[in-house]
């Protein structure tokens, strides 16, 4: 065959060699859009450029953390400054404290936190921590949500509500999911027919407040105020993945939204990730003193890791989050978002595609539907083949948006009025090829 002039297909073919798939994360593949992934050489700001020197307008961000964009000047000398001083210790260090302190300032519903090295790894550790805590076994989850990959999360409806969850994975004993429960997001009815069946033996229920894993779906008011009525009434624990959306929808997160919907609401528990590693890896979970006390070496769940609170991590995040609390940051950041997803549908009107948007923050989500989706049945009504035409005719055009029609976009503080009008000047041409195919 002759060899590729394609740098990207080059180091593809050489990667599935030593590596399943090419990719060390199965999204990154391309499999669900086809082609051939980029392989990214260099990013700044906005952009990305790949091994063949084409750049993109980045809408990717990491998939949630550069929020600043890439390589932001004083995030850059603050990990300079790290390395110097060594790149782990297994020891306690000031800045972890620093920055748990930020995001129990941040976050008012978490009193102490834990960290970690991935979202994956803190729900895991979450989930166990609500069940020891609550001495129960049961867990709620809702389909179309992405909580990492721990055994106990990788589930999915069971044949009818009062049924268990069967694994989505090869590898997950069916003993480790059968004690969760996978409900339809935003359906009051099923939540409320669940909890009075199993409710005394639930730990734990846990959400995406908006389901970045469904592209963009948000929970209702009314589902979320079920959702934390129910588990206070059955001592279980409302768990909040804001892994995505912590730090990237509001300073506060998506919580502190929902709080001024909602009287009272708060979780028993927080997951974070992403943003607050500001492309380091560097997660976290915390919630309220009484349960996070329930950890080693204070109490009886176990949860440790080698490189839990990394210092150049940790000095990353901080930098980051500094940024994060600049005057308008979050306003100026959303109103970027929202002209870019009205600015796409209104392109999309000019050709009267089926087409629906929402933004929050620096996230957003389109769906080729005329309606905004309500939960995962109505997202998967989604035309796989028309969006993947899109994506790649946006990818020509150096618009590089996420390679899957189940995934959320990001705006970062780098993108410029001009990149955003670029990008739908872009969509626009691409709308109209699809009108005429
Ligand atoms: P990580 O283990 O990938 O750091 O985090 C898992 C996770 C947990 N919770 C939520 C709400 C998440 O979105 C994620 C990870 N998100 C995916 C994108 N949907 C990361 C991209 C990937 O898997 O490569």
């Amino acid at each position: 065959m002759k060899p590729s002039t394609d740098r990207n297909e080059t180091l593809f073919e050489q990667a599935r060699r030593v590596i399943p798939g090419g990719v060390n994360s199965p999204v990154r593949a391309f499999k669900a859009v086809g082609g051939t992934p980029r392989f990214i050489r260099r990013a700044h700001g906005a952009y990305l450029w790949d091994e063949n020197g084409d750049r993109f307008i980045d809408y990717i961000g990491s998939w949630g953390p550069m929020i600043l964009g890439h390589n932001h000047p004083a995030v850059v000398e603050a990990v300079l400054e790290a390395v110097r001083e060594g790149f782990s210790f297994g020891a306690p260090t000031e800045r972890e404290t620093l920055l748990a302190e930020q995001i129990v300032r941040l976050m008012p519903a978490i009193e102490m936190l834990r960290l970690v090295s991935s979202g994956t790894e803190a729900g895991m550790s979450a989930i166990r921590l609500a069940r020891g805590a609550t001495g129960r076994n049961k867990i709620v989850k809702f389909e179309g949500c992405y909580h990492g990959h721990a055994d106990a999360l990788l589930v999915k409806a069971g044949s009818g509500l009062a049924t268990f969850g069967h694994p989505t994975s090869a590898g997950v004993p069916p003993e480790v999911t059968r004690d969760t429960l996978v409900l339809a997001y935003n359906d009051v009815a099923q939540l409320e027919a669940a909890f009075a069946e199993h409710g005394s033996q639930v730990a734990g229920l846990i959400i995406e407040l908006i389901a970045g894993n469904m592209n963009f779906v948000r929970a209702t008011t009314a589902f979320m105020r079920r959702c934390r009525e129910l588990c206070s009434q059955h001592g279980a624990l409302l768990i909040l993945d804001e892994v995505m959306t912590g730090f990237r929808v509001a300073l506060g997160g998506a919580q502190s939204l929902y709080a001024r919907e909602i009287a009272g609401f708060a979780p028993d528990l927080t997951v974070l990730g992403k943003v607050i590693g500001g492309g380091m890896p560097l997660a976290a979970f915390g919630g309220r003193r009484a349960v996070m006390e329930q950890l080693a070496p204070l109490g009886p769940v176990y949860q440790a890791g080698t490189l839990s609170g990394n210092p150049v991590a940790t000095a990353c995040g901080l930098a980051t989050l500094r940024q994060l609390q600049q005057p308008r940051f979050f306003e100026t950041l959303a109103n970027r978002t929202r002209a870019l997803v009205d600015g796409l549908a209104a392109a999309a009107r000019e050709q009267s595609l089926p087409f629906s948007a929402d933004s929050e923050g620096g996230m957003f989500g389109f769906f080729l539907l005329p309606e905004l989706p309500r939960n995962y049945a109505a997202v998967m009504k989604s035309d796989a083949t028309r969006f993947n035409r899109l994506f790649h005719g946006l990818l020509e055009r150096g618009i590089y948006i996420a390679p899957a029609l189940y995934e959320a976009g990001f705006v970062s503080a780098a993108h410029s009025a001009q990149d955003i009008e670029a990008t739908i000047a872009a969509a626009r041409a691409v709308f109209a090829e699809l009108r005429n195919k």
